[in-house]
């Protein structure tokens, strides 16, 4: 019986690498995300290359009516989740505290906090009364230090370093696994996100260096949901070879 895999932000970025690397093992995924389009077109590409083995599901995870409603209504073949990937999250503009657009700080705290919570809330249950499950969080670097103008992206990403701990404790009795990887830089849509579509500023973050890839993180996901059930990696901080920190890069 092939696997589940719920990835939230599986159009872009970590998200469809996560996909695809799980596709290529066997496994049956779950791809959530707002753009329908780009959800349709991996589902059929995925489809193409190993059969029918993807569902696609329109889900903006800062609907809490509507990841209530989208996971209740998973077909019963689609709703026996075995790993929940919590990867949907986006940083919205770099700007000191005093300067800050409070609609970016909401943006990122409703889709980085409360969209993980929603989604972790609604999908937990089945693996409870299933006695098994695996929640990855994506945390970041930004969720284990801070960096000038970062201040809410990194504080979301505390917050997921702060669930990710205390789902460990309320679900190690029910043997749930929970693991956070936190990257550091890597080169996705991530940045031209956060520059609200700047694409030249965006390549700036990655000029000089070899930054990781989606690729990359993915392949890390996937180690951590496939190791032995008494094997449960807790946390896991990757960065570039050449990024030391937040701040400290060794560009070329
Ligand atoms: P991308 O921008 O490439 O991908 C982000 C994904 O999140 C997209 O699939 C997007 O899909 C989805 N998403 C955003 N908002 C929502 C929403 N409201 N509901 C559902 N899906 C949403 O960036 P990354 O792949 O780099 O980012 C993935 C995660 O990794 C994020 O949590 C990010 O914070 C984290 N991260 C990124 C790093 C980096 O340097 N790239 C480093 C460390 C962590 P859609 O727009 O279709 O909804
Ligand atoms: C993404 C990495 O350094 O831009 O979480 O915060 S960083």
């Amino acid at each position: 019986m092939p696997k589940l895999i719920l990835i939230t932000g599986a159009t872009s970025g970590f998200g469809e690498a996560i996909a695809r690397r799980f596709a290529a093992d066997g496994w049956h995924v779950l791809l959530c995300g707002r753009r329908r389009d780009r959800l349709d077109a991996l589902k059929r590409e995925l489809e193409g290359l190993h059969g029918p083995m993807a569902h696609a599901v329109h889900l903006d995870v800062r609907d809490r009516g509507e990841v209530e409603r989208t996971i209740a209504a998973l077909p019963a073949e689609w709703a026996a989740i075995d790993v929940l990937v919590n990867n949907a999250g986006l940083a919205s503009g770099l700007d000191p505290i005093q300067t800050g657009d409070v609609d970016d700080w909401e943006r990122m705290i409703d889709t980085n906090v409360k969209g993980l919570l929603y989604v972790t809330r609604a999908v937990v249950p089945g693996m409870v009364a299933r006695g098994r499950g695996h929640i990855i969080n994506i945390g970041s670097t930004a969720g284990k230090e801070v960096y000038p103008k970062g201040n809410v992206y990194c504080a979301t990403k505390h917050a997921v370093d702060a669930l990710t701990k205390a789902m460990r404790i309320d679900l190690v009795e029910q043997g749930i696994k929970v693991t956070q990887v936190a990257p550091g830089a890597a080169e996705t849509e991530f940045s031209e996100v956060r520059f609200h579509g700047d694409a030249a500023r965006a390549k700036q973050v990655y000029a000089g260096f070899r930054p990781l890839s989606a690729e990359d993180v993915a392949g890390i996901v996937h180690y951590a949901a496939t190791l032995p059930p008494h094997v449960c990696i807790n946390d896991v901080v990757v960065t570039a070879t050449a990024q030391a920190n937040s701040t400290v890069i060794a560009r070329r």
